[in-house]
């Protein structure tokens, strides 16, 4: 198929995107209003709406938080009811054809409306109230899977006989650390084995995602997911292709040097071309952290409370000139792995919650004190800072969320990047002696493996975003779901399973956001090249100082720079936002620069080897 985006540059692209996607220029209606008095009627509406939906959406959000923190059949019954009311609101009928109306006039609108109906209109067709069985259906069956995934409990048989039920920490330390081959691959298909309760409930949702976004004339869920950032499916694949065509040179390169490296490690000779994924420090081999040798960035965590990574992110924040956490983030979040003891269970991936739209944030967290954590407690106080900037009168609330989703991505992983910079770790004391004298590309190489950065992409741009899409656009047969999964793990990252997976498993369903997050992956790619661009920025412009090398720690003027972002929420359009911000649209080129010293330092390193693996 042609790309039809193919020559044109990223303005042209955007542009032709959003008139695809309906966001384009409306001419003024023909509507027999004039234009006052359909703004005092929308405003009257909207007013209306707000009232009714906030209380309702703040009760689903407490009781959502208490069946993802406590999981108990009455918490997941409480999470139905709530869930139905707060749906038996926004999904009106009377809601729905209103706001089709007042779209059809959008000429006659002001800016603010528009953007406050078109989110209106999304949470709509979440929940249609045309088709009240198949809304009341999704929402029993995505807390049943919510339950299913959080109740979870792994197990794995020891050679010795045992039985250990080893927490989702414990697995990622195993696969972090072990140079046992046969363990290894223990802990990974442990760690695969909730995919196989969960695969019925997957294809279950899919339908009923399915059937609610085609309430609403959407072609599936994944086109009504995409629709916030105001782009077609096939605008939103085509960005995503791009990312993971910028960084191809540099990940074939990483897969090399990794493979040949990983093979010394275990005393083994390295495959021809794809890795063997539990050979990976990382479930998914999302990223790989953990094996640049002479440089252990979980040392200087050793012996600090996990408290004290919480306490040292909210300092970044705070240093730059964010105000403090408020004491209800602090007593109301969830921050530490429960303890086994107790028997209560928790979902066990990091998120940070907006609970009213206001003051009320938290977070969901098993923080332990080590390098990732660190990392990931930063990418969540970006989500809590940004739900904080934009609770704030001027922001309506329907417009208290990201310029788009991937800022919400980009911000923390922003400042987790800035924290990771060797300048700042020196100056709090969290640098390793042997990290401090090891080169610079030794460094960049790291941080090209670990978080979000190059060996992320073609997970997230490419594995999860066309595995979804493909999912949900009805090109993934219901019995050929891992077979689907592992074709785009070869394809994307040249990963290969270590034995057969039957159908009976489902592997895709084993990673979070498939199953409560589902059709919006493509925000942590979006949000990695973000991250760079809007780094190289403030290291460049702001701060004078090398990207690679730099410190944003007590830097007001970077605060501000920041925090002028995130007080807009979804007020503005999300490429003006970047424009005004960087003096340019969404551009990968900052990040291949970053890394542009590891690539060559990378061919030197494979000369000799066979880079690459068969699609
Ligand atoms: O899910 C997350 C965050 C919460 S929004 C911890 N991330 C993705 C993942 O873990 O798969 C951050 C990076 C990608
Ligand atoms: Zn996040």
């Amino acid at each position: 198929m042609r790309d039809e985006t193919q020559g044109m540059d990223r303005r042209d692209f955007l542009k032709a995107a959003a008139v695809a996607a309906g966001a384009g220029a409306i001419p003024r209606s023909a509507s027999a209003q004039d234009a006052p008095a359909i703004r005092a009627e929308v405003d009257a509406f909207l007013k209306d709406y707000v009232a009714k939906w906030v209380p309702l959406d703040t009760a689903a959000g407490r009781a959502a938080w208490s069946a993802s923190t406590d999981v108990s059949e009455a918490h997941t019954a409480a999470q139905v009811a709530a869930n139905q009311a707060v749906n038996e609101v926004v999904g009106a009928p009377e809601v729905i054809e209103k706001v089709a109306r007042f779209l059809a006039a959008k000429g006659d609108l002001t800016d603010i409306q528009v953007r406050q109906l078109e989110k209106v209109r999304l949470r709509a067709a979440e929940a249609p109230g045309t088709l009240p069985e198949v809304v009341k259906a999704r929402v029993e069956a995505e807390a049943k899977q919510g339950a299913a995934q959080d109740g979870f409990v792994y197990t794995l048989k020891k050679p010795d006989g045992s039985v250990e039920n080893p927490s989702a920490n414990r697995i990622d330390q195993v696969l972090l650390t072990s140079k046992d081959m046969d363990e290894r691959l223990a802990y990974w298909k442990a760690s695969k084995e909730i995919g196989a309760p969960l695969r019925d409930g997957l294809l279950k949702l899919r339908d009923l995602r399915n059937k609610v976004a085609q309430g609403l004339g959407f072609s599936d869920f994944f086109a009504l997911q995409v629709a916030d950032y105001g782009l077609t499916v096939d605008a939103m694949l085509a960005l995503c292709d791009r990312i993971v065509a910028d960084v191809k040179p540099l990940y074939a390169q990483l897969h090399t040097w990794a493979k040949h490296q990983l093979a010394r490690r275990y005393g083994v000779d390295a495959p021809a071309g794809k890795i063997p994924a539990h050979w990976l420090s990382n479930r998914w081999g999302q990223n790989w952290p953990g094996f640049v040798e002479g440089v252990d960035m979980d040392a200087p965590f050793k012996g600090k409370t996990k408290e004290f990574i919480v306490e040292q992110a909210e300092r970044f924040y705070t240093s730059m000139g964010f105000p403090k956490l408020p004491p209800t983030f602090w007593t109301r979040s969830d921050l530490y792995p429960a303890d086994p003891a107790s028997g209560r269970k928790k979902n066990s991936h990091a998120s940070a919650w907006h609970i009213d739209l206001d003051h009320d944030v938290r977070s969901l967290m098993s923080v332990e004190p080590d390098n990732q954590w660190f990392d990931t407690a930063h990418h969540e106080l970006g989500h809590i800072y940004y739900f904080l900037a934009y609770s704030t009168p001027e922001v309506p609330h329907l417009l208290r969320q990201g310029a788009n989703r991937a800022f919400h991505e980009g911000v923390g992983d922003l400042i987790g990047l800035a924290a990771g910079q060797r300048p700042y770790l020196k100056q709090v004391g969290l640098l390793a002696p042997e990290a401090e004298a090891a080169p610079a590309t030794t460094f960049l190489l790291a941080s090209a493996l670990e978080g979000s950065s190059i060996v992320f992409l073609p997970w997230a741009a490419g594995v999860m975003t066309r595995f979804e899409r493909d999912f949900y656009a009805g090109a993934i047969a219901d019995d050929a779901l891992n077979a689907g999964w592992w074709e785009r793990v070869g394809k994307y990252q040249g990963i290969a399973p270590p034995e057969d997976r039957p159908e009976t498993l489902c592997d895709a369903a084993t990673k979070t956001h498939i199953n409560d997050d589902p059709a919006q992956y493509y925000d942590y790619a979006i949000g990695t090249v973000l991250k760079f661009q809007l780094h190289d920025h403030i290291a460049r412009e702001i701060l004078k100082q090398d990207p690679r090398e730099c410190n944003y720690y007590g830097d007001a003027k970077v605060g501000a720079f920041l925090r002028d972002i995130l007080r807009l929420g979804a007020t503005r359009d999300w490429d003006a936002v970047l424009r005004e911000a960087t003096g340019e649209g969404l551009t990968a080129r900052p990040l291949v620069s970053y890394f542009e010293p590891l690539k060559a330092w990378l061919e030197a390193e494979n000369q000799g080897k066979t880079s690459g693996w068969p699609e």
